[in-house]
Parts: C-alpha cells; structure tokens; sequence
C-alpha cells in the first residue's frame, strides 16, 4: 500500500547554460521541479511506498514528466490528462552564482494542473495513505486549486496525517491574500515545514517561538533556519517560549520543552532550489520509521545536503542505511 501521497503541480524545467540575465541566456537544459513531486521523488529514494497526484495536459511535456518522475520509482498512476490545457513549465536563471540571486519564468497559468479541484480529485482517492504531502504553492494556482487545499486541511476523523510546506512563493499570488490563506491551511495540517525568513516575510513572526505561538494546532511544526539548522516544537505552544531561538538552543539538550533544534551540517552549496523539499523528505522518511525527532531533522538535512549540492532540484541522497549511521553519530559531529 501506499504510504504517502504527494500533491502538487510538477512542471517540466528548463535550467540555463549559463548564469546571467533571463534575456541574455542562450540555451536551456531540461530537467524537472515541483515542489512535492521533489518530496515524492526523494522519498522513493529512500525506499518509502509514494504516489504523485496531479493533473498534466495531454502533450509531450507531460509525458516527460510522468515517465521522469516514475522513474525515480514514485507511482504516477493517479496523474490525470488534461487534453484541453497544457503542462506547466518554467524557465531558471542564476543572475549571480555566488548569492544564488534567480530569476524564475513561470509558464503556468491556466495548466491542467491549475484546474485541479475538488471535483477532478475525489477526496477519497486522496487519503488512502499514512501522509499527505501538500504545499502552499497549490493554493496560489487558481480558486478551483483553493478549494481543494482547504478541504484537504480540514480536520476531520480519521484523515491521514497531513503534511503542509509553506512554501509561500509571493509571485504566485495573483492577490494580497496569500500569507493570510497560508496560515489558515498550516493551522489545519498535522506537520507544518516553514521557513525562519519565510514567516518573517509573510506573517511578520520572528523565531520559531513565535511561530509555533501562531500555529499551535499542528502537531510538529518545524522551523528552518537556513543553513544553521531547524527545530522541531511537538509540545503546546506555552512551552515554546524561551530558549528555542537557534542561538540559544545550539544543542539539543539546551533547547526548551517541546523544542529540538539540529544543526545542520556545512556543504557548499551550488544551489539552494530544492533543498526545502529533500529536507521535508527526509524528516517524513524519518516520521514514517518513527524515528526520535532529532533523528527525523537530521535525516532531513542529510537529504537537504544532496540538494544542495547540484544545480537542479533533486540530488541524489544517502542510502538509508549510511544516513541511518551518519544520524546516529554524536552532537558533536553534527555540531
Ligand atoms: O521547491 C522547488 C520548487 O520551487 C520548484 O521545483 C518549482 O514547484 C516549484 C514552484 O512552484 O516554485
């Protein structure tokens, strides 16, 4: 059976020869992205049981996509064909390599996968899963895409445990509406992936403290802290308050109740686009095994780490049995 189920709009994408201005790049390379088909690609990789559920037009685009995508061994047999609209696509650039400063070109509004609702996924074709993987940048793709993320956020008896990215992507929203909405959808998740910057940025909250304040409904929440580290906060918001800010909590055993921070370990970065979703593949592989938390956010960096590392979205991660080794080493090592 499936163990996780991975929503989202995947787009085939084209990386630039060379860094520089979007007008002046000659030639483009294809690969792939979307954020939860990255999530699902990964955590195939690590052996788990996961289905890609989306919608692609009926073209060659998204045949590219399904047969990429199954390759990594994630099952697309619920991705539905759109013979009216087309497959989303993008375009990347590197303006600066040093900073990672980027352009994206998005090619994507009316895709089929914007016409995702309600009523081209039946709610019971989306929950036959331990996890439901979903992330803000469906909510931003039309009303139809809305509707369907605030019903699969709501609370009700029985449903899988929903994982939520916020992944909030500003130029996206057609509208001002998008940092209230994606609060909303978090606050209806039972594991909620968000940004230290990112909430500072959309919900004016400094520190994972504060955040977990404004998001005491979700079970987990965990805060990244860029290339520091993240913390994962499990206990009721009251507890939250102190010590959890990262340079207070730089280990482990200092941070407060119902907070552990993990540091992330160095890399070099070649590109930080994808890095989000390995790091939430990881943690869910680590949340699938029943790992202890701080196991759960080291598996997270592990897989960050391979992304990190190559220009496009989607690395190629540790083996599960060497990440399980490099998790297990002491603080030390991590630290
Ligand atoms: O997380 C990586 C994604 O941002 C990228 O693959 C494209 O899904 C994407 C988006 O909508 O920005």
């Amino acid at each position: 059976p499936t163990e996780v189920i991975c929503l989202g709009e995947s787009m085939v994408t084209f990386m630039p020869s060379r860094s520089g201005r979007l007008a002046d790049v000659p030639s483009f390379a294809r690969t792939i992205g979307g954020a939860e088909s990255n999530v699902a690609c990964a955590l195939a990789a690590a052996g788990h049981r996961v289905k890609w559920v989306s919608r692609v037009g009926a073209d060659g685009f998204g045949d590219h996509l399904i047969e990429a995508i199954g390759a990594y061994g994630v099952d697309t047999s619920a991705v539905g064909r759109d013979p009216d609209r087309p497959t989303g696509i993008y375009f990347r650039t590197a303006t600066d390599r040093s900073t990672d400063a980027h352009e994206v070109a998005y090619y994507r509004a009316g895709s089929a996968a914007s016409a995702m609702s309600p009523m081209t996924l039946p709610y019971t074709e989306l929950t036959g899963a331990r996890v439901l993987h979903l992330s803000g940048i469906t909510a931003a793709l039309s009303a139809d895409c809305l509707a369907l993320m605030l019903e699969l956020t709501e609370r009700r008896e029985g449903r899988p445990l929903v994982s939520f990215d916020v992944n909030h992507r500003p130029g996206l929203w057609r509208d001002a509406s998008g940092p209230e909405v994606l609060l909303e959808l978090a606050r209806g998740a039972d594991l909620v992936f968000v940004g230290e910057d990112e909430a500072a940025d959309a919900w004016g909250l400094h520190g994972g403290a504060a955040i977990r304040a404004a998001l005491p409904e979700p079970g987990v929440v965990v805060v990244k802290h860029g290339a520091r580290g993240a913390t994962a906060y499990t206990g009721p918001a009251s507890e939250a308050a102190e010590g959890t800010a990262p340079e207070a909590a730089q280990d482990s055993a200092g941070s407060a109740p119902g907070a552990v921070f993990a540091p992330a370990p160095g890399v070099d970065v070649v590109a930080p686009v994808g890095a989000g979703d390995a790091f939430a593949a990881g943690f869910l592989s680590g949340t699938l095994r029943e790992l202890p938390l701080r196991d759960r956010l080291r598996h997270g960096h592990l897989m960050a780490a391979a992304a990190l590392t190559v220009p496009g979205d989607l690395g190629t991660p540790p083996s599960t049995a060497h990440a399980d080794r490099l998790a297990e080493l002491d603080d030390a090592a991590w630290g």
